[in-house]
């Protein structure tokens, strides 16, 4: 007796219901949930081993001042002694020094997110925002290293957000107006220089350049806007998603990753201003 028609569906959806392709194990593994603490001034990372894959970082602010959690790979071996010195030496990261993102600029008592694809090896997770005194919280000890041991199952896959966002030498590129309500950003470097983002919710009146200014000059007088999300900094290539939830009004976004002349790209058209309703 040959199959009926019906039968050869059902056997057929059935095989393909036990044989998933690659794809769909990929899209199906959840994200590795890590919480990074911050405080004046360092971090408290898990104690229990992180892994290679899909990760969510939560930052959450114990401080007093914004702090984000920037994290940099390793590579060649290369220590956080060599991180610091590269970094003392000023001028563009070394290239064993990838930024791969993470959550930034949690307001005091604020938290912030980052979803990323992780690779085992050496990091460090570090802190660049200054203080009203103009240092940077890395300089006052905010640096630490982590290890990413290597994954013990399916690595995941970063799933697409529903706004895309690319940043750029020197601009930001929406693949539509963001609009009230909670979204996942998916944001990819396609620049030649490490960017990050701090999406910004603005006081009424102000714009992104005001923030900008408003750091750079010591956060004199009423802050022009709250960080509510965004990513640290991301080097050439690199893919991050993070979550926030917009109301309607004005927001901003910047970068204030220094270019080869010293000035943050916010000064060189990386702040931007939007109407969310
Ligand atoms: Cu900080």
């Amino acid at each position: 007796m040959r199959p009926t028609p019906l039968l050869v569906a059902i056997l057929f959806s059935a095989a393909c219901a036990r044989e998933p392709g690659p794809a769909d194990a990929a899209v199906d593994v959840p994200p590795q949930q890590v919480t990074i603490t911050a405080t004046d001034f360092g971090f408290q990372l898990p104690d229990t081993p992180v892994h290679a894959g899909l990760t969510t970082l939560a930052l959450v602010n114990q401080g007093s001042e914004i702090h984000h959690a920037s994290l940099v790979h390793l590579k060649d071996g290369k220590t956080m002694n060599d991180f610091m010195a590269a970094l003392q030496a000023g001028g563009p990261l070394p290239a064993w020094a990838v930024a791969v993102g993470g959550p930034n600029a949690a307001p005091p008592a604020g938290e912030a997110n980052a979803t990323l694809m992780l690779e085992p090896g050496s990091y460090v997770v570090a802190c660049f925002i200054p203080s009203p005194d103009g240092v940077p919280h890395i300089a006052k000890g905010m640096i630490t290293g982590m290890e990413v041991q290597p994954a013990t199952g399916p690595v995941g896959a970063l799933p697409a957000g529903d706004i895309q966002l690319t940043l750029l030498d020197y601009s930001f590129a929406f693949s539509q107006p963001p609009t009230a309500g909670t979204h996942t950003f998916t944001v990819t470097n396609e620049g030649k220089e490490v960017h990050e983002v701090v999406l910004v919710q603005l006081a009424p009146g102000m714009t992104a350049e005001q923030v900008g200014a408003w750091i750079e000059g010591g956060e004199q007088g009423p802050p022009p806007g709250l960080p509510v999300g965004g990513l640290s900094g991301m080097s050439p290539g690199q893919v991050n998603n993070f979550t926030a939830t917009l109301e309607p009004g004005t927001y901003g976004l910047l970068c204030f990753v220094p270019g080869p002349d010293g000035a943050p790209h916010f000064a060189h058209g990386m702040a931007v201003t939007f109407t969310v309703s």
